[in-house]
């Protein structure tokens, strides 16, 4: 089954130069990108992204994490698309807890807990179809991605935009 999943090389992860040997290892899963870009995240970005968690005892240093308060204040974001993309992914990523996360994978080689509980996972990736879908939408405008993904509708802008000079 063809999928698209949203994969973020979080702010530990360009801190630590990790971005080559991420990007190398999600290689091995011949998928496409289709999108990429650096993003500053917002407060309100982060709290869209992370709101399923908003409960959680770690929600506020979690939103703090990835808008880069603890490295640098930038995400690489990007769109991986092909067979069984979000497995795939997911897999080489490991599990959500980085001392639990298989040694070899991107969370067991290059993630760590903080002395605060907070795990530095270094990456996210979305982990199924609905989840994917919310987070491309989220991150993405539809013409920053190559291939057609979801259903689009044209809409008139009429707020003044930023061009080079
Ligand atoms: P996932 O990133 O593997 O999908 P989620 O449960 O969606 O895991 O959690 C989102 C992020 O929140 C994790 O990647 C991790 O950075 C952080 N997180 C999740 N659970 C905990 C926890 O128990 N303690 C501290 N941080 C956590
Ligand atoms: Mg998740």
């Amino acid at each position: 089954m063809t999928q698209q999943t949203l994969v973020l090389i979080k702010p530990d992860g360009l801190k630590k130069s990790l971005t080559g040997n991420v990007l190398t290892r999600l290689s091995e899963t011949k998928l496409d990108i289709v999108a990429s870009k650096i993003v500053k995240v917002s407060r309100q970005l982060a709290e869209q992204h992370y709101s399923m968690l908003k409960d959680k005892p770690f929600y506020e240093d979690l939103l703090k994490y990835i808008m880069g308060d603890y490295h640098k204040r930038k995400v690489m974001a990007l769109v991986y698309w092909g067979e069984d993309a979000i497995g795939k992914v997911r897999q080489i990523c490991g599990s959500t807890n980085p001392e639990e996360a298989d040694p070899v994978s991107i969370r067991g080689a290059y993630g760590r807990i903080t002395t605060k509980g907070v795990y530095e996972n270094v990456i996210h990736a979305s982990t199924n179809e609905q989840e994917a879908e919310r987070e491309i939408k989220l991150w993405f405008q539809p013409e920053e991605v190559i291939v057609d993904l979801y259903p689009t509708k044209t809409v008139k802008k009429t707020r003044e935009e930023r061009a080079w000079a």
